[in-house]
């Protein structure tokens, strides 16, 4: 075994990676005290020699976009042909509860990359997004892996994710267009160019590899939509026909499937018949497979100039979707499609064929990445390492996951029970919600208003309440009285008021409690 390999089995080592961590961070806060920004440029004339970056893994995470959690084949779709994402959860370690930890804005893949590539929470995240020129106010994961001797190549959406952190790889390039049987060969195309230059053996990489797919508006190609006619069409979900009684009056940016009659941008719920409601998943399904083909020309490369057997490669997506689920079709629900996202991950000396199901959040993906390729975190990561998780299915990464959606939602959830809170229709509403997902894994059935589950739905409160504390929710700082986007996130400051109101459905309040009575601009 060689040393790439022993660099990532060490790794999964957690009292002896901590302990190199802890002697390696200490370096390193020496080399680039904690100041954001230096960490690049200090890096690039003391570590980029490659001296001290010999031997470690190269890394390729391939970010989807609005991919649902139950559209892989191996990972227990019988509908759809993932055949080489298949490949890497035979090869790899799948972990099935990955959830993003929400959004503070209806364009909820924005967050959920800028938190992957900072590892800052959602209530910490920063958000200059705006300037061409600017550079990221908080170290990027393209800034840490250029700091420790990696080139690096974002290819991928341009906007929707957290550009000025985009411009800091040594190569960026934005690709904007739709993938559509015309395009599909151009980005794959670039990936294997790159993995084909010589630098490639000398230096190890970091390519992000981030297009928007299978994000809609969905243009599958022919062939790939033949596979999805007829009796191989793929069926609706299991809670399409579920009503979604919470949302009374709360406006949402709809997915833009109108093509196949979705209803006019804004509305909730689809009035698409059947026909229409499965040809649209047949189209997404079918994007997925052309998609799919080209992670696997990806892969085939990686294989073919030997580079595979020390690269970690990761899948994973930005975001779920609902595809009529709860007879909503979009992602800016906390339901669990929309939410919770595939994470697989493979590499030298890591498990083949193995699935986790501890709890973690997808920007926990950085400090797990320099963990395994033993870089020290930086202090502004706030979130945290699964790399032993990789290794142990006995460990546990986290016990609960708290999940917020601008000021509309929360929700909390632990390994059986799952509380949603919704605070809507511009504080007109609040609902509750409470699902058994052993029992009741579509989240088709609210048990909030059993008497025998009151002490629960009072208890989980609690727990959320606390859990939001102390992520930092309500966030108090700075940026939230500055910042219009931040500032739409405060949920319990207006929550604890109506603590009157007991667990139920949808619930009117007197007008003395409308708190902004006038209508918003959506963001987008
Ligand atoms: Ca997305």
């Amino acid at each position: 075994m060689g040393r790439h390999s022993d660099a990532v089995l060490s790794a999964l080592n957690l009292e002896e990676s901590r302990m190199k961590l802890n002697a390696l961070f200490l370096s390193m806060t020496l080399l680039f005290p904690a100041a954001p920004g230096l960490l690049a440029e200090s890096a690039s004339s003391s570590q980029r020699d490659g001296s001290a970056s010999a031997g470690k893994p190269n890394i390729l995470l391939i970010l989807a976009d609005d991919l649902r959690p139950d559209c892989i084949g191996a990972l227990g779709n019988p509908h759809i042909r993932t055949p080489n994402i298949d490949r890497l959860v035979t090869q790899g370690v799948a972990f099935n509860n990955c959830f993003v930890m929400g959004s503070n804005q209806t364009a909820v893949c924005t967050p959920s990359r800028t938190m992957l590539m900072t590892g800052r929470n959602l209530f910490h995240m920063p958000l200059d997004e705006g300037r061409p020129d600017n550079k990221p106010s908080v170290p990027v994961d393209f800034q840490m892996l250029r700091a420790a001797g990696y080139d690096t190549f974002y290819l991928g959406k341009n906007g929707r994710t957290y550009n000025p952190g985009c411009r800091t790889a040594d190569r960026c390039e934005f690709f904007s267009e739709t993938f559509s049987a015309k395009n599909k060969d151009i980005c794959p195309d670039k990936v294997v160019a790159y993995l084909r230059e010589p630098e490639r053996a000398k230096r190890p990489f970091y390519i992000s590899f981030a297009i928007s797919v299978p994000h809609d508006p969905l243009s599958p190609a022919p062939e790939d939509l033949a596979l999805y006619k007829g009796e191989n069409a793929p069926p609706l979900p299991p809670n399409e026909s579920v009503s979604h009684a919470a949302f009374a009056g709360f406006e949402l940016r709809d997915t833009n499937c109108r093509a196949f009659g979705a209803g006019p941008a804004g509305s909730l719920f689809s009035t698409a018949p059947e026909e229409k409601r499965r040809e649209a998943l047949a189209a997404y399904y079918a994007v997925m497979t052309g998609y799919d083909k080209q992670i696997g020309r990806v892969l085939d490369e990686l294989e073919h100039t030997g580079l595979a057997k020390n690269t970690l490669v990761v899948f994973a997506s930005d975001n779920g979707l609902s595809f009529w689920d709860h007879g909503l079709i979009h992602k800016q629900s906390l339901y669990e499609t929309d939410n919770r996202v595939p994470l697989i991950i493979r590499g030298p000396g890591l498990p083949a064929g193995q699935k986790r199901g501890t709890f973690v959040y997808l920007s926990d993906l950085l400090p797990t990445l320099l963990d395994l390729i033993g870089v020290p975190v930086p202090t502004s990561v706030e979130t945290k390492s699964f790399a032993p998780c990789i290794k142990d299915p006995q460990l546990v990464h986290r016990k609960n996951i708290y999940m917020a959606y601008r000021r509309e939602i929360r929700t909390f959830r632990d390994e059986q029970y799952k509380l949603v809170l919704y605070n809507v229709a511009y504080s007109k509403a609040r609902s509750t919600q409470l699902f058994d997902l052993k029992a009741d894994p579509y989240e088709k059935n609210n048990l909030a208003k059993n008497p025998e589950q009151a002490e629960r739905v009072r208890r989980m409160i609690a727990q959320a309440h606390e859990a939001g504390k102390e992520l930092g929710d309500d966030y108090q700082g700075k940026d939230a009285g500055r910042n219009a986007i931040m500032s739409k996130l405060r949920f319990w400051s207006t929550w604890d008021m109506r603590h009157e109101f007991g667990p139920g459905d949808v619930q009117n309040f007197p007008e003395k409690y409308i708190i902004d009575g006038t209508k918003e601009e959506w963001g987008d």
